[in-house]
């Protein structure tokens, strides 16, 4: 009987998709692009206490993402691969991130702006 260990694959695969979906789902999510030398968008928000995702990857150059007080740890950027972070925020506030790895003259200006709301 070739067909039970194929159905309970097919099974295995539907219910792995499903409760990847679910995952996928428990989490807002939000992606941000770095590039020379900025970061799309420049701006997000967040809620305190509500876990997200940040989803990250490069267009151009490597960068870095790295904040204390939210919870983010060194995180390098790089182009090609998405890197996620999940944030959950503790204070409302607005927290300014520096790009955390040097990526040439615009980084001391490199930035993204976290507005954490209730
Ligand atoms: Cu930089």
């Amino acid at each position: 009987m070739r067909f039970v260990p194929l159905i309970r694959m097919a099974a295995a695969a539907i219910a792995l998709t499903l409760a990847s979906s679910v995952l996928a789902a428990a989490h807002p999510s939000i992606d941000v692009v770095a590039s020379n030398w900025q970061f799309t968008p420049s701006t997000i928000e967040l809620h305190v206490g509500q876990p997200t995702k940040l989803r990250l990857t490069s267009s151009e150059g490597v960068h870095g993402l790295k904040s204390d007080e939210l919870g983010i740890p060194q995180t390098t950027i790089v182009p090609g691969t998405w890197t996620t972070v999940v944030v959950t925020p503790q204070k409302a506030g607005t927290y300014v991130l520096h790009c955390t790895i040097v990526c040439g003259a615009g980084h001391p200006n490199m930035t993204l702006t976290v507005h954490v709301v209730p």
